[in-house]
């Protein structure tokens, strides 16, 4: 699967890389990346990359406005996105082939090429795995190796996630050889708002936690409200709650408008049924869910509850 990605990269003049909504670092670290390289690789390429980038993920790259006539025969690839909806930027399907690289469980395969490893940490690991492989057609830049390295981290916290392995290891071990400043990507991936430390105060002393071992937290619209922050931002304070003694499996509830975004984490027990039984899905350990009142919110507690229950 990688050599022919790696052909199609070589063939096409035109590569436009998309990746999901509501970006993460894994998300930019990985279509970022993997656009640094080929630009570097073939300078003759017109290569972009497309989608809404918000405000905290400026320092790592900037987004390029393209017109819908530019994907007449070009190359789209999609990072880090296992559905079609998430895809940033419906354009996505406006290309002459379409290339699917990820590490989420393909619940919906899209594309004319799907390259999805649900072992890999990271799509960022992939891209990496992905230049390893194509013996320097795609070139390791310093720039490049900076925002396959954020993505890494950046899905793994810092290696500290079940996700990370050998291979994790190896990439990271073969991207510091490049220059770049680790500490400034840390200062700016993690650094933390007055108002999200005061958010994160809040839940650490008002969460509840079920003898079954849920840690469970509601964020209503006025609680977000009073601490100046939105439903994105509050959604991180999901963190907060993983390093708890008796806690196994958690989750935050964020009033929105319309619905009531669902973050669910787990230090063992495999969450994602649980996810995909409300709307939603993602990783065994790390998943995200969609109710619409707080009676389903709480049903979404009890299935926590006996999922908690099985692992023992
Ligand atoms: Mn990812």
């Amino acid at each position: 699967m990688k050599e022919q990605i790696l052909k199609d990269i070589h063939m096409f003049d035109t590569i436009i890389i998309h990746r999901h909504v509501r970006p993460d670092p894994d998300a930019i670290g990985s279509q970022c990346g993997l656009a640094e390289m080929i630009k570097t690789s073939y300078p003759a390429k017109n290569v972009y990359v497309v989608g809404e980038l918000p405000q905290s993920l400026h320092y790592l790259y900037q987004m390029d406005d393209i017109e819908d006539a530019t994907y007449n025969d070009a190359l789209v690839i999609v990072c880090d996105t296992a559905n079609t909806e998430r895809v940033d930027d419906a354009r996505y399907i406006l290309g002459k082939k379409l290339i699917k690289i990820d590490h989420h469980p393909n619940v919906d395969p899209y594309g004319d090429i799907m390259h999805v490893d649900t072992t890999a940490s990271s799509t960022s690991e992939l891209i990496f795995e992905l230049a390893e492989s194509s013996n320097e057609q795609l070139v390791l830049t310093d720039k490049a190796a900076r925002l396959i390295y954020a993505g890494i981290i950046g899905d793994t916290g810092r290696f500290l996630f079940p996700s990370t392995t050998e291979r994790t290891f190896h990439a990271a071990s073969q991207l510091i050889k490049k220059d770049f400043s680790i500490n400034d990507i840390y200062d700016n991936m993690y650094e933390t708002s007055i108002e999200m430390a005061h958010l994160n105060g809040y839940v650490l002393q008002n969460f509840n936690l079920t003898e079954e071992g849920v840690g469970h937290i509601r964020m209503t619209k006025e609680l977000m409200a009073k601490y100046n922050v939105n439903s994105e931002q509050a959604s991180l304070a999901v963190s907060s709650l993983g390093h708890i003694k008796g806690v196994k499996a958690w989750v935050i509830f964020l009033e929105e408008d319309d619905l009531i975004r669902v973050r669910l984490r787990s230090k063992g027990p495999v969450i994602n049924g649980v996810a995909a039984n409300f709307n939603g899905g993602g990783h065994p350990l790390a998943s995200g869910a969609k109710v619409f009142s707080w009676e389903e919110a709480d049903q979404v507690v009890e299935e926590l509850k006996k999922v908690c229950k099985e692992e023992k």
